[in-house]
């Protein structure tokens, strides 16, 4: 367990401040998370949504999933945890926002540096030209088709067994290597690659600050844990912080 206090003095005395994000983050945004009792996992097999050959197999199922996903993502509006992280970036005091969520609730808040390790709901790829476009082109006709070369579109985020952006991770692994500070909100901690980014942190050096309503993996190796709603803790921090 942690106190504010120490989280404070954590967060003033640190030169490179990270945070790490996962669906918890969004939770309080009434943003279903994918793991526990409610999660989107105990209502859908992953297998059928979110890997390449489920796609495939029914790609006009999938893609309806997506767009009522993307529809409640799109309506969502930041809570107190996304706004605390952005006031902390412009004042100095955050680096970045390494995110496994594809909800832009961090920019939405006026985050700027946001690496989202497994992509995004703005955007859409062709699977045969590989060609991004905005999500906004996909229309009711399923499954959409690419306007270049009329190849499948697909939701452009990162689905079980496929590689994450190389791109996009090497810059993550850049931010890890620099903090000395890396504050863990709302993420199982149980998805590879992602879930590495503590460990690899604590490895060389960095202090672990976790934020979750329940234990994890990382929780053994966290400085301290705030087991709470993230906007309730970062709403009490930026108060006694006086940011
Ligand atoms: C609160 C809160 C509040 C609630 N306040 N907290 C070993 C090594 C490497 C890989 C593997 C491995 N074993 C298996 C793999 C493969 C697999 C994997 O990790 N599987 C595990 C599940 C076992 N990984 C992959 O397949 C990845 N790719 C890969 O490894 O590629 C290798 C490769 C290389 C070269 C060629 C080919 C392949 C890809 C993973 C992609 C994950 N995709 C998803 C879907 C994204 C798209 C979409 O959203 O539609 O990403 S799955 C889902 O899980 C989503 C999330 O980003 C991700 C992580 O979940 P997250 O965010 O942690 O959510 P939850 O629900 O798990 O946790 C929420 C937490 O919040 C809980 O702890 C709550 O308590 C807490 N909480 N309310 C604070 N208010």
């Amino acid at each position: 367990m942690g106190s504010i206090s120490s989280f404070i003095n954590l967060l003033f005395s640190s030169k490179y401040t990270v945070a790490f994000t996962g669906s918890g983050v969004s939770a309080e945004s009434g943003i279903p998370t994918f793991r526990g009792k409610k999660g989107i996992w105990k209502r859908i097999n992953p297998d059928t949504v979110a890997t390449r050959e489920g796609f495939l197999k029914n790609p006009v199922f999938v893609w309806k999933w997506y767009l009522e996903r993307f529809k409640t993502l799109e309506g969502a509006k930041v809570n107190y945890a996304h706004i605390a992280l952005a006031k902390l970036e412009k004042k100095g005091l955050l680096k970045a926002v390494i995110t496994q969520n594809i909800d832009g609730l961090h920019q939405k808040a006026g985050s700027k540096k946001v690496i989202e390790l497994h992509g995004t709901v703005k955007k859409v790829k062709c699977l045969k030209c590989g060609k991004k476009f905005s999500s906004s082109i996909v229309s009711n006709t399923l499954p959409p088709t690419c306007p270049k070369c009329g190849g499948l579109l697909r939701p452009d985020v990162v689905w079980f067994g496929e590689p994450l952006p190389e791109k996009t991770l090497n810059e993550a692994f850049q931010e890890v290597s620099k903090t000395d500070l890396l504050i863990v909100i709302g993420t199982s901690g149980t998805v590879m690659p992602a879930a590495m980014i503590p460990y690899l942190a604590k490895q060389k050096g960095a202090k672990i600050v976790e934020v979750n309503t329940e234990e994890t993996p990382i929780t053994a190796i966290a400085d301290l844990f705030f087991k709470e709603p993230c906007s309730i803790l970062f709403r009490k921090l930026m108060e006694e912080a006086k940011i």
